[in-house]
């Protein structure tokens, strides 16, 4: 019996949705992070890697790139449009913790609470590795949503960026990645947004977590196509000790971002030695050079609010 309902459901092909995460803003059960919400602090630097226009005929080329600020600062419906698969990295003053409940938001610029675009978020605490949060499409992938079309039921989505109208940003819990390999979820320092297309087209389709087509507004062949990023905010934020250097990021690899170490809350005299206590070079601008040092633990002093500090910096190899 058990069989038939499930064949007569698979020739109906339209199955309803088991619509099982948060509704659109306003609803009770909402979990959207206001941008008003107190205490927030946002992006401070933006990386774009721009999109196609079409995905499907880049010959069209990609989106021109907008002005890479619009995704930093607070969420102000000045955005970049990342096009076809395109991706932004932002990065932050502070690293990103994982505290109580949703750690970080990501916000983008939905006129309403239907007409969305959507992203994949993935984080790292080095700017090399990263992990992506696992996302849930629930959304048919039957027929194509078309650029002017509305999502049906933001029920039937978690984990992707774009669920909810400007203003109101998609919450992220590091807790969820709890058990990834290779990031430090007590230190995130950088978080990559990617377009998920949305064509259901298997040759340019993205998937969910699970292995759904993701089906969003597709084909859209403007120059502000693709996952609109207006900014990111964060909710949890690393505490500094305060008698001691931090530094973004650490551990870092020795060749990430050109060999820069940045000193959080800025430092002078910045000076680096190894844990023998061996003098090796000065600090550059209130940055460490880490390229060209060989793997392993140092000691970094300088001084931070007229006293002198000190702190541990990891180089991987
Ligand atoms: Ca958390
Ligand atoms: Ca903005």
């Amino acid at each position: 019996m058990m069989i038939i309902i499930c064949i007569i459901a698979i020739m109906i092909g339209n199955v309803e949705i088991h619509a099982q995460f948060p509704d659109r803003v306003g609803m009770p059960d909402c979990d959207a992070i206001s941008a008003d919400q107190p205490g927030l602090v946002w992006g401070v630097s933006c990386m774009m890697t721009p999109g196609y226009l079409s995905i499907a005929d880049p010959a069209q080329g990609t989106v021109s790139g907008d002005d890479a600020s619009f995704a930093i600062g607070p969420a102000d419906k000045a955005v970049i449009s990342l096009g076809d698969g395109g991706s932004a990295i932002i990065t932050f003053q502070r690293p990103i913790t994982d505290g109580p409940g949703a750690d970080f938001a990501v916000f983008e610029n939905a006129f309403d609470d239907y007409f969305l675009e959507f992203a994949f978020v993935e984080v790292s605490s080095d700017g090399k590795h990263f992990v992506r949060f696992p996302s849930t499409s629930l959304t048919q992938a039957k027929q194509q949503i078309g650029p002017f079309m509305r999502i049906p039921d933001v029920r039937a989505l978690h984990n992707l960026a774009g669920k909810y109208r400007a203003g109101y940003g998609t919450p992220f819990d590091l807790s969820e990645l709890k058990d990834s390999i290779g990031i430090h979820l007590q230190s995130i320092t950088h978080v990559r947004v990617i377009d998920v297309v949305g064509s259901i087209d298997k040759q340019f389709a993205r998937y969910d977590g699970k292995g759904n087509i993701i089906n969003d507004p597709w084909p859209t062949p403007f120059s502000s196509c693709g996952f609109d990023l207006d900014g990111i905010a964060v909710i949890n934020e690393q505490n500094i000790i305060g008698d001691q250097l931090s530094f973004a990021p650490n551990p870092v690899y020795a060749g990430h971002n050109g060999g820069m170490v940045r000193v959080l809350e800025g430092a002078q005299e910045l000076s680096v030695y190894s844990m023998q206590g061996e003098y090796i070079r000065e600090g550059i601008d209130g940055n460490i050079q880490s390229a060209g040092l060989p793997g392993g633990v140092y000691i970094v002093k300088g001084i931070q609010n007229g006293q002198l500090r000190s702190g541990m910096l990891m180089i991987m190899p």
